[in-house]
């Protein structure tokens, strides 16, 4: 016991709110369990979703066992953890993180930060016990039973396994609602590469304007990428291009077919942690492949019948870049809602919304149908545009897409 370390470990919330009827994102709390750990209270909360610490006790191993490493990607159970020399982990998660999320395909996500306890080091500390802790992890209890582990006992695998004991407070993340969950797709990015196609699948404008919302929540850089330009006249887009550029938004027009585009794409994931992103078919993983030939990544036409893609990358994984930087090639998203977003919130991510918002005639403006509204007054002088707006409108009575 004596030997036995007190570890501070992240805990996450279980609720971070009451629920509310009007939220685009309802959150509602049904598990038993959680019951003890939820916090009430108003909306006042750090960022993020990690919020608390708690202190537990930590196995026999000891802080200097830990390895920090970033998340390749997550399969199933597990997750494949790089460390800094490059070895390449299969890691379960510990089961005290696990139980104290009420999204288990969150607990840890690609881009992650972890700490990880080699079962190599662990083995070799629980030899001479006589108890195994409670915080044992399920998969290597299940295979070992309470007895230390035995090597013809692992499942065969080719990488070390180890265990994720901590994961770190996340920044630059890209998340979604997903059947009233949270759903982060990745984390500890700086920038989103938007990928929309002009033809096969057909571009869908406001589903940018719902991706650039969404960067701008994440706390990531937003570049929109328009996909395929060899199959269309992308004359009708300069418009559009135009647009996206005054607001800030790097907007690039490629084919992974041609390479149109792809040196200036190549140029801005640079030094970068990058995630694509897109709907399925679009040709993520055919730009990335374009980008960088060795990634070798699988692309699969779309189908003909319905014009769509289909979802031919099935996991997001995190890929370094020869020229120096991360990107993250993810499955093709159906649809996009926003996580945890009140409708008044959602002015704040039009950017151009924001010094015309003081000048509305009611303090509460929500654009929508008010006498005096700035917002409404520049879209119907052009100086929004009506795009844009509409685009407004649909995330913030949280329709979906
Ligand atoms: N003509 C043309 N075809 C392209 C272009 N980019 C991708 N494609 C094709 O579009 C199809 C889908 O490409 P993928 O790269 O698999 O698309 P994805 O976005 O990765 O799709 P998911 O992994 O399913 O999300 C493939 O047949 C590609 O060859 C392009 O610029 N021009
Ligand atoms: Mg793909
Ligand atoms: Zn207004």
């Amino acid at each position: 016991m004596s030997k036995k370390k007190k570890v501070r470990v992240d805990l996450r919330k279980n609720r971070t709110k009451p629920p509310r009827a009007n939220d685009l994102t309802e959150q509602f709390q049904t598990d038993a369990d959680a019951a003890g750990d939820a916090v009430g209270g108003e909306r006042v909360r750090a960022k993020g979703d990690i919020s608390r610490r708690r202190t537990v006790i930590e196995g026999e191993a000891t802080g200097a066992d830990l390895l920090p490493g970033r998340v390749l990607r997550v399969h199933g159970l597990y997750s494949y953890v790089e460390v800094e020399d490059g070895r390449v982990f299969r890691c379960t998660v510990r089961r005290v993180l696990k139980s104290l999320t009420t999204d288990e395909r969150s607990i840890v996500t690609t881009g992650d930060r972890v700490f990880i306890l080699p079962e190599a080091v662990r083995g070799q500390k629980s030899e001479d016990r006589s108890q195994r802790s409670e915080d044992e992890n399920q998969t290597t209890e299940a295979i070992a039973g309470s007895t230390p582990l035995t090597p013809n006992l692992r499942p065969p695998t080719s990488e070390p396994e180890a265990v994720i004991e901590r994961v770190e407070p996340r920044h630059g993340v890209l998340t979604r609602a997903s059947r009233r969950r949270e759903h982060v797709l990745v984390a500890n990015v700086d920038q989103l590469v938007i990928v929309m196609s002009l033809v096969q699948p057909d571009l869908k404008p406001h589903l940018i304007d719902r991706y650039i919302a969404t960067a701008a929540k994440g706390g990531l850089a937003a570049v929109v990428c328009l996909n395929k330009v060899d199959l269309t006249d992308p004359v009708e887009l300069q418009p559009m291009v135009g647009a996206y550029s005054q607001l800030g938004i790097p907007t690039l027009l490629t084919s992974a077919a041609t390479g149109r585009g792809v040196d200036q794409l190549r140029e801005l994931l640079r030094g970068r942690a990058t995630v694509f992103s897109g709907q399925s078919g679009v040709g993520k993983s055919s730009l990335l492949n374009a980008i960088q030939p060795d990634l070798a990544l699988r692309v699969k036409a779309v189908s003909e019948e319905t014009n769509k893609g289909v979802h031919t990358t099935t996991t997001a994984e995190l890929i370094r870049l020869d020229f120096g930087g991360w990107v993250v090639d993810t499955p093709g998203v159906r649809q996009l809602q926003l996580w945890d977003t009140r409708p008044e919130e959602v002015e704040g991510y039009f950017r151009e919304f924001r010094p015309l918002v003081p000048l509305c005639g009611f303090p509460d403006c929500t654009h929508t149908h008010e006498q005096r509204c700035a917002v409404k007054a520049a879209v119907a002088r052009r100086r929004v545009s009506e795009r844009r707006y509409v685009s407004y409108l649909g995330l913030f009575r949280g329709v979906e897409e």
